[in-house]
């Protein structure tokens, strides 16, 4: 096409979110020239983006023009997993998906279609709750999706209830600052200056973490942790602050549940006992136990790498409990900070429609997904259809293989909607086009600030591309559902996002946002907010429960993002309602090595992770090692290696790096199968079991062995 010189060119710069799945839930300027946007930056106005963006979706208008994105339906002409496909209509895509389901139904009945969809887009419309609505009317298995936050959720809120918590802004009053289990850093940039302003005015910021990495290297200081052993580390901070009478004798007094119970069950957590187990000097133990108890403000910010083991559930009990032993509560920025999101008034209901769901449906979560599709978890009826949209199996969740095998099954129909050809699109019977952030409407709550933003398009779709809201309802439409929710426009739904009538909402509305892009919620300020000064925990006792009654009535839960209990839940065993130890699960008896597989810095999650210049700053697929695991193997930096154990393989660049102790290995989630050196990625060595609570996955409780390949 020739440009038309004679043309003013016009310009105009429109207010967006980015839409991923971080904590930091950036405001976007997009830039937009004769209806194309040229660049993307961050909102200068905004007290937690502060004009920047990362390095993840500072280009995200080369991800919405990549000569990869998926432009129009397709469907598959070669073999499963070749990658060979051909474009069809959009009728006819919609006309196939809708005749296979009837079929499928009509032999094995609705539960043999399974949604599999998690967090690619965190927006409110085209997010977690997308099509969940379509697949309750349809009777569809219910999928749970427990990747992320399940189980430190459920500790979490049979602790101190759904609160918010401590408000990220705050954090600048903080004087004793606990980083546990997050590389703030890579994974919560926009934290970043609010604790490092807080350690300028001589706050005192400790890390916790089996590595070294760039978040705990500006850390006053590090504290190296055996993987998955932070239970016994809480535990027995616990038994150090009640032994020397530490404790905030009037806030337990007042606010707590269960104080002499615990002080009876930590007695036998000594520090001796935790220093075995954490491999932490027992000085620095009662050191970090006295500092955190006598310096005020002190906050603790888990990461949700904090749960991803067998007792992550109990972990995240102990931690939860700490504040309020020592009157951390009673300040500004002093408590706990885990998802502010609980201060956000989402109305999920509207969107994921409980109602319409056939009582008794059958619920599988997803980390089963690859023994749902091989077989190996017998079902009744099996899985015959499945349609993903908004996640990336192949690469997000464990046991890779499987997932693989199961895909490949010649009987399974598979439907995928993306904006690039995954590895598991590749896979894909149907691929649909789906669009970015800049070419839909949406609205996002945060999981890292008490802000709201609104997303407008900024440009037109490219291609054939649409949003998930449209792809449901242009679905329901094929499938006869007429429900008033499946003729809602986007505008509509935008108008039901959020419980506008909520306190936290008062003075924000659709239109406002439209002037202004965001908000913060109607909550006191950064300088002011002390939600539990004087207790008033959302929990039954409205106290911090040592004694967790929802634990002991109700046994394990699950509390997901979207604030309720799974959806089929029955009072279970009751779970030993104070906080206990639970070791990790796999010892090193046969593999020696324990994997951690943590976030890349450049992408996020799967995403981005085909992207030229995220791909340039993440590298290639590396392991990193300490030296002396690396010379017992005969490895050097830069050689290929072969991760293994039962479950599988990958290989992997050798890193050697003293950041890590010896035992302990490295291999960052997220890069593309089609990119690694075997075709394989870090998931293919992970498990799929569950942790102690809320169905939470084990990524860090994951045992293998390396060999030079
Ligand atoms: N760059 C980037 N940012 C992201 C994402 C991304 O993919 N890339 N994803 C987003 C999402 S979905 C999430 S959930 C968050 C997650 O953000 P984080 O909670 O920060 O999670 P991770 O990066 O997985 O792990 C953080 C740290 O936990 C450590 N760790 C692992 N196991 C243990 C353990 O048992 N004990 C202790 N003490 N530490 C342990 C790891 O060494 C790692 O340094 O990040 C979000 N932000
Ligand atoms: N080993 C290991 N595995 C992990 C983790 C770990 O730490 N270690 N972390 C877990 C955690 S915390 C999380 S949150 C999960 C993340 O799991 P997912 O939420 O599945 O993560 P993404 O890779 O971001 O996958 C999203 C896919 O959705 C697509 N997508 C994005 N926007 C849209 C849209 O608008 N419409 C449609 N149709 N598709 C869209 C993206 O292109 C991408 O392919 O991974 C989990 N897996
Ligand atoms: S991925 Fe996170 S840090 Fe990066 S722009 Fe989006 S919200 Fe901000
Ligand atoms: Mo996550």
């Amino acid at each position: 096409m020739t440009a038309d010189l004679t043309l003013t060119p016009t310009t105009t710069t429109v207010r967006a979110a980015c839409p991923h799945d971080c904590p930091d839930t950036c405001a976007m300027l997009v830039t937009v020239e004769n209806g194309r946007a040229t660049k993307v930056a961050g909102d200068p106005e905004h007290p937690i983006t502060r004009g920047g963006l990362c390095v993840k979706v500072n280009d995200y208008q080369e991800k919405t023009y990549s000569p990869d994105r998926l432009l129009h339906p397709m469907r598959r002409v070669g073999p499963k997993g070749s990658g060979r496909f051909e474009q069809i209509s959009w009728d006819e895509a919609l006309d196939t998906i809708a005749s296979t389901f009837r079929s499928k139904i009509a032999e094995y009945g609705p539960e043999t279609v399974m949604p599999v969809s998690y967090l690619g887009t965190q927006g409110i419309l085209n997010g977690l709750s997308a099509g969940d609505a379509f697949f309750h009317r349809l009777g569809a298995t219910v999928t749970e999706r427990t990747y992320c936050d399940s189980g430190a959720c459920t500790a979490y809120a049979s602790t101190v209830g759904a609160t918010a918590g401590v408000d990220p802004e705050s954090i600048v009053h903080s004087r004793y600052i606990i980083i546990w289990a997050s590389n703030t850093i890579s994974t919560n940039l926009h934290l970043w200056p609010v604790i490092a302003e807080a350690q300028k005015r001589g706050a005192k910021v400790v890390c916790i973490d089996p590595m070294r990495h760039r978040t705990a290297q500006r850390a006053d200081w590090h504290i190296p942790i055996r993987p998955g052993t932070d239970g016994a580390l809480a535990l027995a901070m616990m038994h150090v602050i009640i032994a020397e009478g530490l404790h905030d004798e009037e806030y337990v007094r007042d606010h707590t549940l269960g104080f002499d119970e615990l002080a009876e069950r930590v007695a036998q957590y000594t520090p001796e006992w935790a220093s075995e187990e954490t491999g932490i000097p027992v000085e620095d133990i009662r050191t970090l136990a006295r500092e955190y108890a006598t310096t005020d403000p002190s906050m603790i910010r888990i990461g949700v790498a904090i749960e991803r083991h067998a007792g992550g559930g109990q972990t995240v009990r102990s931690i939860a409990c700490l504040p309020a032993l020592v009157g951390a509560w009673r300040h500004v920025g002093g408590g706990l900070l885990q998802l502010p999101l609980w201060a956000h008034p989402v109305n999920w209901p509207a969107f994921i429609h409980p109602e319409y769901r056939t009582p008794g449906t059958r619920v599988v979560n997803q980390f089963l997904l690859g023994r749902a599709l091989t077989g190996e978890l017998t079902l009744d009826p099996p899985i015959t259809a499945i349609m993903v949209y908004n996640s990336n199996p192949m690469v997000v969740s464990p046991e890779q293989e499987k997932i693989a095998a199961g895909l490949a099954r010649e009987d399974l129909f598979t439907v995928v909607s993306d904006h690039f050809l995954t590895d598991t699109a590749r896979y894909a019977d149907i691929v649909l086009p789906a669009t970015t952030q800049l070419e839909q409407h949406d609205i996002m709550f945060s999981w890292g600030h008490f802000y709201v933003t609104l997303n407008i398009p900024a440009v037109e779709p490219e291609g054939e591309s649409i949003p998930n809201t449209e792809l449901f309802r242009r679905l329901a439409g094929r499938m006869g559902f007429d429900d008033e929710f499946f003729g809602l426009s986007d505008e509509q739904l935008l108008a039901q996002a959020y419980d506008w009538s909520a306190p936290a909402m008062e003075g924000i509305t659709l239109d406002s946002l439209r002037e202004t892009g965001w908000a913060r919620l109607n909550l006191p300020g950064p300088d002011d907010y002390r939600p539990h000064a004087e207790g008033a925990f959302p929990t039954p006792s409205g106290r911090t429960e040592f004694r967790s009654s929802a634990l002991e009535a109700m046994g394990n839960f699950v509390v997901n993002l979207f604030r309720q209990l799974s959806d089929d839940h029955q009072p279970g065993t009751p779970v030993d309602p104070l906080p206990h130890y639970v070791a990790p699960r796999e010892t090193g008896d046969v593999y020696p090595l324990n994997l951690l597989s943590p976030k890349s810095h450049a992408y996020i999650n799967s995403s981005a992770g085909d992207q030229a210049m995220q791909k340039r700053v993440q590298g290639e697929q590396t392991v990193t090692m300490h030296p002396a695991d690396a010379e017992a193997r005969g490895v050097a930096e830069g050689q290929y290696v072969a991760v293994h154990n039962d479950r599988g393989r990958f290989v992997a660049l050798a890193h050697l790096s003293d950041e890590l102790a010896p035992g302990v290995v490295v291999c960052p989630m997220g890069s593309w199968p089609k990119n690694a050196k075997d075709g394989s990625t870090v998931n293919a060595v992970n498990p799929f079991v569950f942790a102690d609570l809320g169905n939470a996955p084990t990524f860090s409780d994951t045992r293998v062995d390396i060999e030079l390949v």
